[in-house]
């Protein structure tokens, strides 16, 4: 059960829509200032409430999680639906997007079928009359029987109106009158053989028994199950609904659930043919147009594959001169910090703190332009369509084509990504993306790259970073692949994939998208990177009296236990095992390390690998794989495992990355030496 506390008896409002419906802007518009945020209990979706004045008179918003549907898979779902059905809301506000009414109406009707108090508010009206559409807001009235209130919420217009709706209800609420769909003759008999059932349980006395019917047919697990649990008056429910869906797979096979989603969408188009009409040689719009190219069936890949290698190049080409500078910068105080005494207090400040951490700092601007770059593409609506061109070839591989969107965010920080995960509704799907995602290149590991590729590719710097992210791409697929066909088989669930317009991003939004990210990197380097180059120090200095990370210094020692593991890959050197074992605490950490053991004195950390490690292009290439591909920070399988609810999956993924990278970057490297 939610929270249904009623401040001062004033009236409780649930607000609904798709995600990028405008409803944040429009709990924004409606609340001011009045907000705070939460968790809903037991669950780990955020939970945003405020009051809404106007004049005198106070309502309560409750903002529910953006969904597309109310089918109660995913956390999101079960918390918006369960809010609906048990939070008795006076006024459920359904926003929708009034340019992509069609796709959004999906929603709508599920709400009128459970015959929730819904308010419509058509919103992105701007947008509509901008492309001269039309959109007939009494028809629309009439035919759902809901009040509708036109918006354009970023210009804030039309708050006024639905603040005097919601903020004005008398004791009688708003009327609306469940709305019946005709399902077609076969579905609708079985609705009829199922209503006795469910008419006769507490279920069905609390909760429109039609709409019971119809959510028992979709097998829909949170109603089965609370049949389930109540036993002797669930089970003539049970019984009745093993007979209906006997019959109707004897009729159309697996494809029942099909047809009352085809239903539903029957429904709108005519709804759509009744109320909304535009120009009739309407040009394609600049969206449509650009959409023919970038989404194209042969082009896409291709074109998405070359956006990313120019956004590889341009990150190398642009931070190079930056990342100089830096570099100079940490290498003059080296020297300066070189001269304190005591002896142990220079070396702890010039080899450990300044060659540690300034071995990471010096990648600031590769990180920062790298999520420029994902922030443009971002929010100029590019994502979203290499998630859909992306989430096509999944599908034909068995797979939920939503699992792009956490891969994509993988990009930035996995720990996000692995959160993002939330949005997927059938489980098996959930949790297999949770465990590709590490494989998707998160910026912590850029600043290896970056390092590796300055010093043994000088020539294709670029081409090798792109290579690094494919390469985490093709892996995290084909894991995706083999897990789906074995540890977490099953049919994945169908989905209609959301395609935003293309904006021209503000400077705003690129400043706090890129922030957001970035800023996740400063603070590591100040706490745990900061932390782990003093331990490594002290690591590297014990037993007293020998030389600073040298191979008789614990460090050393436990790195030469480690390194003939990693031989194969060719990259068994004590220094490179220490490296891979602190970058459990945080990826930049493998740089840092390097930099406070190899980077004696002063100098530059790429030149000293080359010296130090021996080795040639081969090498370097096996480590970045090995580094792309092993196990992801601790934080990350720390969230793992509180997003899969079981530490199972944590340890899994710890393992099995682990292995995948030892195997893969042999491969490379044994290939590598035959062919070169
Ligand atoms: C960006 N009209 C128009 N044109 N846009 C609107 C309206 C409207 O009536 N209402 C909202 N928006 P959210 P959810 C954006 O973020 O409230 C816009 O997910 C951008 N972002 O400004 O967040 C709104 O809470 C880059 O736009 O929706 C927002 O439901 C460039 O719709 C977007 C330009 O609104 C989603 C705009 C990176």
């Amino acid at each position: 059960m939610q929270d249904t506390s009623n401040n001062n008896n004033c009236s409780v409002i649930a607000l609904l829509g798709n995600p990028n419906s405008g409803k944040t802007t429009l709990f924004n518009n409606l609340t001011g200032s009045h907000q705070y945020v939460g968790n809903w209990p037991g669950v780990t979706v955020e939970k945003k409430e405020g009051i809404c004045r106007h004049g005198e008179q106070s309502a309560k918003i409750v903002d529910l999680p953006g969904v597309y549907s109310l089918t109660a898979y995913s956390p999101d779902e079960v918390v918006a639906r369960n809010f609906i059905l048990d939070g008795n809301p006076d006024i459920v506000v359904n926003i929708v997007d009034g340019s992509s009414l069609e796709r959004h109406l999906y929603l709508t009707l599920q709400l009128l079928e459970m015959g929730a108090p819904v308010v419509m508010v058509l919103n992105m009206m701007d947008v509509v009359n901008a492309r001269k559409h039309k959109i007939d807001i009494k028809a629309l009235e009439k035919e759902l029987n809901v009040k509708v209130v036109p918006m354009s919420a970023s210009r804030n217009e039309g708050t006024t109106e639905l603040k005097k709706i919601i903020c004005a209800l008398d004791d009688h609420g708003v009327a609306c009158p469940t709305l019946k769909i005709n399902y077609g003759r076969d579905v609708e008999s079985e609705i009829k053989h199922l209503l006795p059932a469910i008419e006769n349980s507490v279920l069905g006395k609390k909760y429109p028994a039609r709409w019971i019917a119809v959510k028992l047919l979709e097998r829909d697990s949170e109603i089965v199950g609370r049949f389930q649990e109540s036993e002797g008056e669930g089970a003539p429910v049970l019984k009745a609904l093993a007979e209906s869906t006997l019959r109707l797979e004897g009729i159309y096979g697996d494809e029942a659930e099909t047809l009352i989603a085809d239903a539903r969408y029957g429904f709108i188009s005519g709804l759509i043919k009744d109320t909304y009409s535009r120009p009739y040689h309407e040009a394609a719009s600049f969206t449509d147009k650009l959409d023919r190219v970038l989404v194209n069936r042969w082009a896409g890949i291709p074109i998405f594959i070359a956006l990313m290698f120019l956004l590889f190049q341009f990150v190398f080409t642009a931070s190079e001169p930056l990342m100089g500078g830096i570099e100079q910068v940490f290498e003059w105080l080296g020297e300066m910090a070189s001269g304190i005494s005591p002896g142990w207090l220079a070396s702890l400040i010039s080899d450990g703190i300044i060659g540690g951490l300034g071995a990471v700092m010096v990648f600031i601007p590769p990180i920062f332009l790298m999520f420029i770059a994902i922030a443009i593409l971002e929010d100029t609506g590019y994502m979203a369509r290499a998630a859909f061109i992306m989430d096509k070839a999944m599908h034909k591989l068995g797979l939920h084509g939503r699992s792009f969107i956490p891969m994509m965010l993988g990009f930035g920080c996995t720990i996000p990504a692995v959160m993002a995960c939330r949005t997927i509704d059938n489980p098996r799907d959930r949790i297999t993306t949770m465990l590709i995602t590490p494989f998707m290149s998160c910026g912590a590991r850029l600043p290896i790259y970056v390092l590796f590729a300055g010093a043994f590719f000088s020539a294709h710097q670029g081409l090798v970073l792109f290579s690094m992210y494919l390469i985490g791409i093709v892996i995290a697929v084909l894991f995706a692949f083999i897990f789906r066909k074995t540890i977490q088989k099953g049919e994945s669930a169908h989905f209609v994939m959301e395609l935003p317009p293309y904006r021209l991003p503000t400077f705003k939004s690129i400043f706090i998208h890129t922030w957001e990210r970035g800023k996740h990197f400063l603070s590591r380097a100040a706490t745990v990177i900061l932390g782990a180059v003093i331990i490594i120090w002290v690591l590297g200095s014990l037993p007293w009296g020998i030389e600073y990370a040298s191979q008789d210094s614990v460090l050393g020692i436990v790195g030469s236990w480690i390194a003939p593991l990693l031989g194969p890959a060719g990259i068994g050197h004590w220094a490179i095992a220490v490296s891979l074992i602190t970058g459990f605490v945080a990826k930049e950490v493998v740089v840092a390390t390097l930099g406070a053991v190899l980077l004696t004195g002063s100098g530059l950390l790429g030149d000293a690998l080359v010296a130090q490690l021996g080795w040639g292009p081969l090498n370097a290439y096996a480590f970045m794989v090995f580094c792309l591909l092993y196990i992801p920070c601790v934080a990350t399988i720390s969230v793992i495992r509180a997003e899969s609810g079981t530490w199972k999956w944590a340890a899994f993924t710890a393992v099995y990355t682990i292995a995948v990278a030892w195997i893969v970057s042999t491969l490379i490297f044994q290939i590598g030496s035959l062919l070169f």
